[in-house]
């Protein structure tokens, strides 16, 4: 029999050293705890993309005879593989596949997959070729592995519909792997959101066959649902997308693997806060620049905000953002606020480059900086050589008359009569471009008067960027506040980022992040998480509670901003894979069991202690500590005895396994979500 407590661990995934999206920082956060788990029992497959596996991997043999000759075996057949190291925190071993090389058996597996699950594949759909190539060339390399490892089980998990056929095959090719398909949202319920549909309503009654078919998404649809059905172990990422694929992909998750993050603690505590304000600078000159000539506002009474993702207009709530902006700046100018929001939106669209207007303005800025440093230089130099001689300084005389030209002249460059634009690229289609569209609806142009400018920055970011020279991660520190009202995120990475970083942020009960932190925390909003109603409400209604938010949020002084950061960052605590990879522990125990029933006794080890409730108020609140030598903001619960109250089975007698499935999830919608 082989060994269950040492099993071999392979995880499947379109983004193993290939970013797309919020699955690579999945993997690659997740790295450094699950490697200390395996060592070299552990590896990751995925699809050779030379742009970034050129630069992310370092090509190594493998120590392992198994893998060593399961690799031969397929690169005899004439797969070309990449068996390395994969360059970030706990340095898991990689093993990709090379699309291109495995072309010539297309055909052959799409017919395959046809007989063998009835899963069509229409002929143009790459991504959809790309996903069968992937799931068989794993399946296959799974085959060989147990050919050649007599010794150990193994656990494969495949994350996302583009790493399902490999699911599929390992029931259908009945490969003795304990399995684990783990989605991170599904298919149709993104195509839903995204259109104009009552999604949360409606999610028992959608003739969900019908729904795919509208949308050409068929055959995907059924890879995905058949590997939720195929596995040992199904999971999702929160409640609520458990819910959702419940209903969609017609099986209830045996559990929830929320997302955690890597978290890096300072020794100083008080570190991040420096860093807040060295990144805050930075993006100060940025907006010296871009709204010259109107630069009428007092960056010492300036807030960041901002949003940021993919750029999934409804699905991450740009629009709500955009509606709940308008209204601040009626309601910041109707009290005179001192306070100005400036308010990013990066998003990635199609674009030809920066504009010309952009350009110019940092590059305006960057002039009239260095035009006064070098008359400064010129003056000191001036005052040195009288003080040197014991002459007196006529203050008058100091500045001569060629710089005062040259001041005058920089003066008069950064002036301009257009107003600040609100997109910093040229769009390739700027007319029919929903955000730029919303901001004109709402006539927000960064006219002189308005509390609110916005910026759309339809790029990511990055520290070569001339524009904002910062990478995402320094950006977010130097901002005051992250705004996320997504209508459909499964989980929702930004703001659990924000939170690491000490940066509060706003998100919904509509993402898992929200609801995760809703269950976890008395009152979230004391430690800088702010919940959207968007479950309960009519939008209008939402609107109007994020725009609050966001004003109470401009009402704080400073001391209260530093106050409230600190409270943020603390919870990073429970956002660390340390904790969070107890639920992947959990499912990889559960498929094992599941496959391997006679291996274990019931006094076998796999439990984690029950969940010991919520994390109660932070003992300063609300706000800033009122009186001298009032108490700090320390937390008054112990956190490392947190634990999320997931129902997945595996900590329970072999009987109880499949009577343990977590209670289906009744979300109280209102009726009203459109
Ligand atoms: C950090 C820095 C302080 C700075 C503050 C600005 O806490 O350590 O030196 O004054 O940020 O905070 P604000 O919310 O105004 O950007
Ligand atoms: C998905 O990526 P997305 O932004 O398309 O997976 C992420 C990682 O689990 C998750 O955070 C996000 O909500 C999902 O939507």
């Amino acid at each position: 029999m082989r060994d269950v407590h040492q099993p071999l661990l392979f995880e499947t995934a379109w983004e193993v050293a290939n970013k797309v999206g919020g699955i690579y920082t999945v993997i690659k956060t997740k790295a450094p705890i699950t490697c200390q788990e395996y060592g070299n029992r552990y590896h990751l497959f995925g699809p050779l993309n030379h742009n970034t596996s050129d630069v992310e991997v370092e090509p190594v043999e493998s120590t392992i005879p198994a893998i060593r000759e399961s690799i031969s075996a397929l690169e005899r057949e004439g797969i070309r593989i990449l068996h390395g190291r994969w360059l970030i925190d706990g340095a898991p071993m990689v093993i990709l596949f090379d699309m291109g090389s495995a072309a010539h058996k297309l055909d052959e597996w799409k017919g395959d997959l046809w007989k063998i699950a009835g899963i069509p594949s229409p002929p143009h759909d790459i991504e959809t070729n790309d996903s069968i190539m992937l799931g068989y060339l794993v399946a296959w390399f799974l085959k060989e592995v147990l050919a050649h490892d007599l010794e150990h089980a193994i656990v494969a998990q495949f994350h996302e519909w583009q790493a399902g056929v490999g699911a599929i095959l390992c029931h259908k090719w009945k490969i003795d792997v304990s399995t684990i398909f783990t989605t991170h949202a599904t298919l149709l319920g993104r195509y839903l959101c995204a259109g104009n549909v009552d999604f949360y309503n409606n999610l028992k009654h959608f003739n969900v066959d019908e729904e795919a078919g509208k949308r050409g998404i068929y055959h995907r649809y059924c890879i995905e649902r058949a590997a939720a059905h195929c596995v040992d172990v199904f999971t999702t990422v929160s409640n609520i997308t458990a819910y959702e694929a419940e209903h969609l992909l017609k099986r209830r998750p045996d559990g929830v693997l929320p997302n955690g993050l890597n978290v890096v603690k300072f020794s100083a505590t008080h570190e991040f806060q420096n860093l807040h304000a060295v990144a805050k600078e930075k993006i100060n000159n940025f907006v010296r620049g871009h709204f010259h000539g109107h630069f009428n506002f007092d960056l010492d009474k300036t807030l960041y905000f901002f949003t940021a993702g993919r750029y999934e207009f409804r699905n991450k709530g740009i629009d709500m953002y955009i509606d709940g902006l308008a209204r601040l700046n009626q309601r910041l100018k109707a009290c005179n606020s001192p306070v100005t929001v400036v308010a990013f939106i990066i998003a990635p669209a199609k674009t030809h480059s920066f504009t010309v207007e952009t350009l110019k303005g940092q590059a305006l800025i960057k002039q009239l900086r260095d035009s006064i440093d070098e008359v400064s230089n010129r003056i000191g130099n001036r005052m040195f050589e009288l003080l040197s001689r014991g002459e007196d300084i006529k203050v008058e005389e100091l500045l001569e008359e060629q710089d005062q030209i040259l001041l005058k002249r920089r003066a008069l460059a950064v002036k301009r009569q257009a107003l600040p634009p609100i997109v910093t690229h040229n769009m390739v289609s700027d007319t029919e471009d929903p955000v730029i569209n919303q901001l004109r609806h709402h006539g927000l142009f960064n006219n002189d008067e308005d509390r609110v400018k916005v910026v759309f920055h339809p790029e990511f970011l990055n520290a070569n960027n001339p524009v904002i020279g910062l990478d995402y991660e320094d950006f977010i520190r130097g901002t005051h506040l992250g705004v996320f009202p997504s209508y459909y995120e499964p989980w929702g990475y930004t703001p659990a980022e924000c939170t690491v970083m000490g940066v509060p942020s706003i998100t919904t009960n509509l993402s898992g992040f929200g609801c995760y932190m809703e269950d976890n925390i008395e009152r979230p909003e004391d430690y800088g998480i702010y919940i959207v109603d968007r479950r309960l409400k009519a939008p209008d209604e939402s609107i109007d509670q994020l725009a609050s938010v966001m004003f109470d949020f401009c009402q704080k002084t400073r001391r209260q901003r530093i106050n409230q950061r600190n409270r943020t960052e603390r919870l990073s605590e429970i956002l660390d894979w340390k904790r969070m990879g107890i639920e992947y522990m959990k499912a990889r125990h559960c498929a094992i069991r599941r496959r391997n029933p006679d291996a274990f006794t019931s006094g076998d080890y796999f439990g984690y202690d029950a969940d010991v409730g919520k994390l109660s108020r932070p003992t300063s609140i609300p706000g800033t500590p009122k009186h001298p030598g009032a108490k700090g903001d320390e937390l008054d619960v112990d956190i490392s005895t947190l634990s999320i109250s997931s129902e997945l089975p595996g900590v329970k007698s072999e009987d109880a396994i499949d009577e343990e499935f977590r209670p289906p999830i009744r979300l109280k919608m209102n009726s009203s979500l459109n």
